[in-house]
């Protein structure tokens, strides 16, 4: 082993599992028993949905039906996200891994999701890869774009995605050169003329004089990035606004302000009417999985929900100009003008339907949308 991660082969059979699903299936085997269920995907908060085509990698073959929302869907408190039905023991032992690609991937798509929403019409960038183990970058970049970034850092986008990723200059090539204008002009000279030339500006003296400098020495300059870590920070809006003053003096309110290191949500609440981006790591990439359980809720075609679960089957409806839902049981009449959200993506094993990352994040960015036109920010931008 290289690295310590499971393989995608030990995944796909069914090895990384808890081990109570191992005694479970010992011991149905044992008695011959192994019924027919119906499994639901439900949490007790909201969030943007993720991480269903590494499910549907995950039971691809196994005989079983798979129902779930589109990624990108904005789910709502005790909303089945996902519903899968077979028999038991075809698919108990892939809970583990099946809840874990989709707490993982929504808790990111959800963060992000809450930073565009913050943000408006600034651009969120996802900086945050260096924070997670790289065998996850890809899921990462993937969950930030479906939550509504605008792009992400990571040169694997680009392979696995066909995705462009966006980046400006570290630390280390300032120093590389030994100075700032050494070093700007360089990168200027050298990268390809479609990329911003967002020039970093807190190497080694204060962002004002090395935002001066660069405006001062550069032939072109599109942006600065001010990267001051929390613990130089002191008054973070006066340095920025001191900032946008001496550009603007200079004939340079054009250049754009890009800010990162360490942001949190309330920085871009607190921010965004001065910034025009913001590159966020940490915050994003280390998101709060969701805490999606996975139920029975029908056996043999019986309600037989745990407590604190609901039984049977059930379809989620939406008013989409109120987003609203409604949920009714699976075999109930639709309500009138809703349109039902859980589509089945897997028949017997077969995948009949994969999300592609523009239409997730289309529809994401389509909620984020209502929200604001009906004033509905704050429900959904709680402090962290
Ligand atoms: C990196 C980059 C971003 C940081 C990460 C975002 O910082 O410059 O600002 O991650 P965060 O939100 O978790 O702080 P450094 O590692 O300081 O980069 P550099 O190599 O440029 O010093």
């Amino acid at each position: 082993m290289k690295f310590v991660i499971a393989s995608e082969n030990d995944i796909k059979s069914g090895l990384v599992t808890d081990k109570y699903f191992i005694w479970t299936e010992k011991v149905l085997k044992a008695k011959n028993l192994n019924p027919k269920v119906v499994m639901e995907v439900t949490t007790s908060e909201w969030g943007i949905f993720a991480g269903v085509n590494d499910v549907l990698s995950l039971l691809e073959g196994i005989p079983v039906d798979v129902y779930a929302m589109p990624e990108g869907s904005l789910f709502f408190p005790h909303e089945p996200v996902l519903t899968v039905s077979g028999n038991y023991l075809d698919f108990a032992r892939f809970e583990t891994a099946l809840l874990g690609f989709l707490c993982h991937a929504s808790g990111i798509a959800t963060q992000a999701f809450k930073f565009k929403l913050a943000a408006g019409d600034k651009k969120i960038l996802s900086f945050g890869t260096r924070r997670a183990h790289p065998a996850i970058s890809a899921m990462i970049e993937r969950s930030a774009l479906i939550g509504g970034v605008d792009g992400v850092s990571n040169f694997i986008a680009e392979k696995y995605f066909g995705i462009e990723s966006i980046g400006t200059m570290p630390h280390a090539l300032i120093i590389c050169f030994g100075d700032q204008v050494s070093a700007w002009n360089a990168f200027d000279e050298v990268v390809d003329k479609k990329v911003p030339r967002t020039l970093l500006v807190d190497t080694y003296f204060d962002e004002k004089t090395e935002a001066i400098m660069a405006v001062e020495n550069v032939r072109r300059v599109d942006a600065v990035r001010l990267d001051t870590p929390s613990s130089r920070k002191g008054n973070f809006r006066k340095i920025v606004e001191e900032v946008k003053w001496e550009l603007s003096i200079r004939g340079r309110g054009d250049v754009k302000i890009f800010l990162s290191g360490g942001l949190k949500l309330s920085d871009i609440l607190a921010l965004r009417d001065l910034a025009d981006a913001f590159g966020v790591g940490t915050a994003i990439s280390a998101a709060k999985p969701i805490d999606f359980a996975m139920d029975i809720v029908e056996k043999e075609g019986v309600f037989c929900a745990k407590r604190g679960k609901r039984s049977g089957m059930k379809q989620v409806y939406r008013d989409w100009s109120k987003l609203e839902d409604e949920i009714r049981l699976f075999k109930d009449a639709a309500p009138e003008g809703k349109e039902p959200l859980l589509r089945k993506v897997m028949e017997g094993g077969k995948i009949l339907e994969r999300t592609e990352i523009a239409k997730a994040r289309e529809l994401a960015i389509k909620q984020m949308e209502t929200i604001r036109k009906l004033g509905r920010e704050n429900e959904f931008l709680m402090p962290e």
